[in-house]
């Protein structure tokens, strides 16, 4: 079963995450940050696996640590449950519409972490998330969880609707790529290990 979890604790935040790629396909996530909760669900919801969350961060500050500390979280047990990467397809790429914003994601489990961000998100505040930290999330997750992540939202007006078009396309494309391929013999690289 390819499941992790840990609680990570620093001065400014405390992390609490359970990712689960084959068990239970619950959702639950508190963080303090409603948009940011909002997206954690669509993303794991569309991604077909299991995600708790609780987060403790200082928002007093703002959402920053928070949310990045919660991306290199996530990025981590991602690394981890997926362990020697056996059979997975590797690959996902997903193109999702939300009203009138089209967001794409195209991503590699690669071992080898890039973040390629193409978004104008022109609201810079949606409740008491700043809009620039979807990028922060990104890097962290990316990075920690050694994928290559292209992301770029095509078109659109309202920055609800292009962050979630975001969000929904990477459930969907990391979906694709976690997911157990029968026609695949042993790690989808013909160097034959992906670390
Ligand atoms: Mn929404």
């Amino acid at each position: 079963m390819r499941e992790a979890k840990k609680t990570r604790k620093t001065f400014e935040t405390e992390v609490e995450v359970t990712v689960s790629l084959d068990g239970s396909k619950e959702v639950e996530i508190e963080t303090g940050i409603g948009f940011f909760d909002h997206m954690l669900t669509l993303f794991a919801s569309h991604g077909r696996f299991g995600l708790l969350v609780k987060a403790n961060g200082d928002l007093e500050v703002d959402g920053h640590h928070t949310v990045e500390d919660v991306g290199i979280v996530i990025g981590q047990l991602v690394k981890e449950a997926l362990g020697d990467k056996e059979q997975i397809n590797r690959y996902g790429t997903a193109y999702v519409p939300m009203d009138e914003a089209l967001g794409f994601v195209s991503l590699d489990i690669s071992g080898r972490p890039y973040l390629v961000f193409d978004a104008e998100l022109t609201n810079q505040k949606l409740g008491n998330f700043d809009t620039e930290l979807v990028r922060e999330f990104l890097q962290a997750f990316s990075t920690h969880a050694g994928i290559t992540l292209h992301t770029r939202v095509l078109y659109g007006i309202n920055t609800h609707h292009k962050i979630e078009a975001i969000f929904k396309a990477l459930g969907k494309a990391f979906g694709e790529a976690i997911k157990i391929n029968p026609e695949i013999k042993g790690i989808n690289s013909t160097k034959g290990l992906i670390e």
